[in-house]
């Protein structure tokens, strides 16, 4: 490169050099917006956040797991050491979930235009009516291109494999917050073993209360996170083929 060049490049950078600062102060603020939102139960200012982060273009995963989760992780706390009660913990899970409404279209505007990849069955296990995360996979996995049935929460054995069927699932997605229900992702994967189902199917386990550990026993694909568990399905579903 000329010399002319290299200077270009130097002029380039220290003029970028201030905006990028600025565009990263600004979403550390409406990052931290966003957690306090959350924890302070304020629906309102959680969705003028979220607002926020789409008109400064921020990515809409980064800025819920960075800002909504890391607030609602907070909260979670509090609730465990009795400093919140359970009226909290659903006026937190209302602010979140109502920020994410706002979110949602972005991310499935970024839907790759293709074929369909893959047909997932999801859900939250007997028992559990957490499903905000729940709610997150399916949302990536259908911006990622896969067909979702996503059959709620507090689902039955029954009902996972009565859909898988009636579909004819590639993939089935448990989702479990709490130890006490965790047991259910188990029955779930001795009922996809006797079920007669596709012989390829993934099933992917995933929630607070599951642990790699924990999904190596039960003999299912662990994923921490919305994001890794659409690219666990994508890797798996493209080996499995
Ligand atoms: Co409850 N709750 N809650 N709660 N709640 C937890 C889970 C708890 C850890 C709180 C605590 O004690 N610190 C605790 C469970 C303890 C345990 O078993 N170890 C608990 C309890 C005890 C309860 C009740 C029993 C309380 C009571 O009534 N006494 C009760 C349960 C009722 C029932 O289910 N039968 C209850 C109720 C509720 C609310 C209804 C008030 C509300 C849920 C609202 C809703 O979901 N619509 C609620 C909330 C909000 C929480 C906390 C605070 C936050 C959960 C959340 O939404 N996180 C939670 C504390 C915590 O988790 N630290 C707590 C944000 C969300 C994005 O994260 O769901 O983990 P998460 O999803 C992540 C990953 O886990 C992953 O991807 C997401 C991020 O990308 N993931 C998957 C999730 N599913 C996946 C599936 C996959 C792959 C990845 O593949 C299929």
């Amino acid at each position: 490169m000329s010399c002319v060049g290299v200077e270009i490049l130097l002029i380039d950078s220290l003029l970028c050099y201030p905006i990028k600062v600025v565009i990263m102060q600004e979403e550390q603020t409406v990052l931290s917006k966003l957690g306090e939102a959350v924890k302070s139960f304020d629906e309102e200012a959680a969705v003028e956040a979220a607002k926020e982060a789409l008109k400064i273009e921020m990515d809409p995963l980064e800025a819920i797991e960075k800002g909504l989760t890391k607030g609602m992780r907070e909260v979670g706390d509090l609730y465990e050491r009795g400093e919140v009660f359970i009226p909290h913990l659903v006026a937190a899970a209302e602010a979140m979930s109502s920020a994410i409404e706002v979110f949602e279209p972005e991310i499935l505007a970024r839907k790759a235009k293709r074929k369909v990849l893959g047909k997932v069955v999801i859900g939250t296990v007997a028992g559990d009516i957490h499903d905000i995360g729940k709610n997150l996979v399916s949302c990536l996995l259908t911006a990622a291109g896969f067909e979702v049935h996503d059959v709620g929460k507090d689902v039955s054995t029954e009902k996972f494999i009565e859909k898988a069927k009636e579909v004819e699932a590639d993939v089935i997605g448990a989702s479990t917050l709490m130890t006490v229900t965790a047991p259910e992702q188990k029955e779930l994967a001795d009922a996809i073993a006797k079920s007669g189902l596709k012989a390829k199917l993934v099933y992917i386990v995933g929630g607070a209360a599951v642990t790699p550990q924990w999904a190596e026993e039960i003999k299912a694909v662990y994923a921490p996170d919305a994001n890794s568990a659409v690219k666990a399905i994508k890797g798996l579903l493209e080996t499995r083929k």
